[in-house]
């Protein structure tokens, strides 16, 4: 009984801190807690939609595969992007910390860069 009592305050004290440093973490200018992002990319073959978009820095977006085979989002030259993505799955990816830029957008899966899967992401 102690003991089982010990251990829940104990949890209710890590409980805090975690929520302590998620508020903290939501104070500071660019470093704004993740929320759910208010961008969309959707994937199929052999696209994206939109094949351009334009985001703030340190956003976040989700990915969405609506075609019938694996496809990946991938940000060129920024270490960010998608891991395969199964049809109907989605995913959020974010892009804290990319330097403002335009960057290439592209698909990993053969043959699908080739087939016109590719696009850009500006981040302002
Ligand atoms: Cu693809």
């Amino acid at each position: 009984m102690d003991v089982s009592n010990r251990r829940r305050r104990t949890l209710t004290a890590a409980v805090l801190l975690a929520v302590a440093a998620l508020a903290l973490v939501g104070c500071g200018g660019d470093d704004k807690a993740l929320t759910a992002p208010s961008v969309t990319v959707h994937m199929g073959e052999f696209f994206y939609r939109p094949a351009d978009l334009t985001v703030a820095r340190n956003s976040a977006l989700t990915v969405v595969n609506d075609g019938a085979v694996v496809h990946t989002w991938i940000v060129k030259g920024a270490g960010v992007g998608t891991a395969g993505l199964a049809p109907g799955a989605s995913i959020i990816v974010d892009l804290k910390g990319i330097a403002p830029g335009t960057y290439t957008v592209f698909c990993d899966q053969p043959g699908h860069t080739q087939s016109g899967q590719t696009g850009t992401l500006t981040i302002t």
